[in-house]
């Protein structure tokens, strides 16, 4: 008998259902009976070995594997309090973000891999939502010394955070997962980084410089804007609180970042010319008169962007001549060009723009010269000659009504009459003209004839749009003295509340449509979100207060213009549903209507309702905006992108142009909208022309 002790063999048991256990344990126990001693021996060496080799590696794996740091996460969602760490939590030591897979987990995360020539196939979130995309909050930046600021996601911030099982803290005996998530990790920073559109490098997410520090702020501020910085930003390695991040943002500042970006496109590849082509890396030429360089320049200055300033004048001084063989758009040129060197010879009152502003007024009056006294569209400045498009002897009604706050300030500042004659002769004809439906007025109007042409078609869209808003605006620049303008302003609005004005099912949005042939059509341009701060601007000078109210309104709806769509950002063209009928939604979008192209109209409003109200929500829509302008219009090797397509953040496909107003009107109206100081450009003082560009308010009445 050999009396069995458990302690003498090896038990090599694995689980309790092992069958016949018994004969296999005493069939082990024989076999190593049968070993020698030294074979014995080496068996307990090699296991001891293994033992403290095992205890060993064991810290040293515990501080290898990636474990995400939860206060990390939270602060990138940055919505939530944690009220208490859990587990695995660690203080941030290091403030850079750390991408947690599994956040967009699911439908959100798709192959980094983005292949030449090929489309990336990565969806960030799912697309096409059956109802109005829920509200989303503001996003918060984090602390100023990180390097890359924190990612804007849309959805609740509890969906992000913890969306499934896998998303919950890791603990350290799931080395499996863990590995597998640090790969992700890996792929998905890159991804975040980097979207590639058939070959060119377009940022998924907002500019990497660092936020600079308090005092380079100030450096860096004009002595306008110095007075816009949000919270004073720690230095590094002092401890900040959730709450105290979530503070923690400059937003002026980050304006001046998206401006830098924009304008290092223009000038790497660009310079001196109308147009960047940020993904082609070349420009566009349109009159060959510097556009966006020219129409920039204001915007420079309240920026606080001094060198770049400093440059741009360089260039304006030597190489912008306007006595070139060129057609020019009579309006487009007045606003952009006439309109930014008048603005900017008054922030900066340097001759130089002064200068250049008469020449280019001086070569642009030609157009003048026609049978009706009502201007052609087209001037050939280097000529002296004018004319009508090719196809029509039409122009444009807001094009021909829209010029009046630029050439009548030159004529106050030149003591010359001859501009402000010109222009106040078509306003007089505009004024007295048959064709209006409740002081609403078609789109076209005839050289020859001095008529309205196409009747039948009332729209505050295109081709009309800023008619009603230079209506206010002239009021207002004249000392308010001026009764037939207000006349017309008001009349026409009461034909916008008669014809054009609906709401919306299901969410009751109100908007403006258009109307064609005495139907109502439920569209609704970009373009006409200039009303709402036309609207509140009005209410501001005197006018109803329930001006007030329907701007109110219409913000909303512009504001849902853009929260509704994908990508964030709105289309060219919106179409309302009128209820009953519903599926839903309150807006579509038809294919051909789904681009954006970097336009102000939203943010312009915005500004105003913000300046008015102090209401902070304004702030964070336009907030929202700009990160998605950050997000899927940036072009990595500089300047921003219009697209294709608001409604794929996947592919909003770049058009491959930088307009010049992105940087003479969005970027400005944005920067006026984060600065709470209301003396800025104050709006008792300056009236804003139609491409942002700031001229004063006069004195005294007009003679
Ligand atoms: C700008 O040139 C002006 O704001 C104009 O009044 C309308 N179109 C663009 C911006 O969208």
């Amino acid at each position: 008998m050999y009396p069995s002790s458990r302690k003498d063999f090896i038990s090599l048991t694995l689980s309790d259902s092992y069958n016949n256990g018994k004969h296999r344990r005493q069939s082990c126990w024989r076999k190593w009976k049968q070993l020698s001693r030294l074979q014995r021996s080496l068996i307990f060496f090699l296991l001891a070995l293994m033992l403290i080799l095992g205890l060993l590696s064991y810290p040293s794996l515990n501080q290898d594997w990636p474990v995400p740091s939860d206060r990390e996460e939270w602060l990138e969602a940055g919505e939530r309090e944690p009220e208490a760490e859990p587990p695995g939590v660690r203080p941030v030591a290091d403030p850079a973000i750390r991408k947690v897979p599994g956040f967009n987990k699911g439908p959100e995360v798709g192959p980094p891999a983005v292949l030449p020539g090929l489309l990336p196939q990565v969806v960030e979130r799912p697309q096409g939502p059956q109802g109005p995309v829920p509200k989303k909050a503001p996003v918060k930046l984090s602390i100023g010394w990180q390097k890359r600021p924190l990612v804007s996601r849309r959805g609740p911030p509890g969906f992000q955070r913890w969306n499934n099982a896998s998303d919950w803290p890791l603990r350290r005996d799931q080395p499996e997962q863990l590995a597998d998530r640090a790969d992700e990790e890996e792929e998905q920073e890159k991804e975040e980084k980097i979207v590639s559109w058939r070959g060119a490098m377009i940022e998924a997410d907002q500019g990497t410089e660092p936020l600079p520090s308090a005092g380079e702020r100030q450096e860096g501020g004009a002595a306008l804007a110095g007075r816009d910085v949000a919270a004073a930003v720690p230095a590094p390695g002092i401890a900040v609180s959730p709450a105290a991040v979530q503070e923690v943002v400059d937003r002026p500042e980050a304006v001046r970042q998206a401006f830098r970006h924009a304008w290092l496109g223009y000038k790497s590849y660009a310079w001196g010319h109308d147009e960047l082509k940020p993904v082609s890396k070349t420009f566009a030429e349109w009159f060959g008169l510097g556009l966006t360089l020219v129409d920039a320049l204001d915007t420079m200055w309240i920026l606080g962007l001094k060198e770049e300033f400093s440059e741009a004048r360089g260039w304006v001084e030597k190489d912008l001549s306007f006595s070139r063989n060129v057609d020019v758009n009579l309006f487009e040129s007045t606003i952009r060009v006439l309109g930014g060197l008048l603005s900017t010879y008054h922030l900066t009152s340097d001759q130089l723009f002064l200068e250049k502003a008469i020449d280019i007024g001086s070569r642009l009056m030609p157009a003048f010269n026609t049978p009706s006294k009502i201007p052609y569209s087209d001037v050939n400045i280097g000529k002296g000659t004018a004319h009508p498009p090719r196809w029509t002897t039409d122009s444009t009604v807001a094009e021909v009504t829209s010029i009046q706050l630029e050439f009548r300030e030159l004529s106050r500042l030149t003591g010359d009459p001859q501009y402000q004659n010109a222009v106040n002769e078509v306003t007089r004809l505009v004024h007295n003209l048959a064709g209006k439906k409740d002081g609403l007025v078609p789109m076209f109007i005839n050289t020859n004839t001095g008529h309205f042409s196409h009747k039948g078609v009332f729209t505050l869209g295109a081709r009309t749009d800023s008619y009603y808003e230079y209506l206010l605006k002239q009021w207002i620049q004249g000392g308010k003295t001026e009764d037939s303008l207000l006349e017309d302003y008001l009349h026409a609005l009461e034909g916008v509340r008669s014809h054009l004005l609906r709401q919306s099912g299901p969410s009751q949005l109100t908007f403006v449509g258009e109307l064609s042939h005495n139907r109502f059509n439920p569209k609704m341009d970009h373009l006409v979100c200039f009303l709402p701060g036309t609207l509140a601007l009005g209410a501001h000078h005197g006018l109803p207060g329930d001006h007030m109210d329907l701007a109110q309104q219409l913000m909303e709806t512009c504001h849902q213009m853009y929260v509704q769509m994908e990508t964030g950002l709105s289309p060219e063209i919106a179409h309302f549903n009128l209820p009953p009928a519903t599926d839903g939604r309150d807006i579509h979008v038809k294919t051909p209507d789904r681009h954006n192209l970097l336009r102000p109209e939203t943010v312009e409003s915005l500004f105003y309702l913000y300046r008015f109200t102090k209401d902070p929500k304004y702030q964070d829509w336009g907030w929202d905006i700009l990160q998605s302008f950050n997000k899927h219009t940036k072009v990595a090797t500089g300047g921003y992108t219009s697209i294709n397509n608001v409604r794929d953040p996947v592919n909003p496909g770049p058009r491959d142009k930088m307009e010049s107003f992105f940087l003479g009107e969005t970027l400005k109206y944005l920067y006026l909208l984060f600065s709470n100081d209301t003396e800025l450009l104050s709006l008792d003082k300056f009236v804003f022309n139609t491409e942002a560009h700031p001229l004063p308010i006069w004195p005294s009445p007009p003679k």
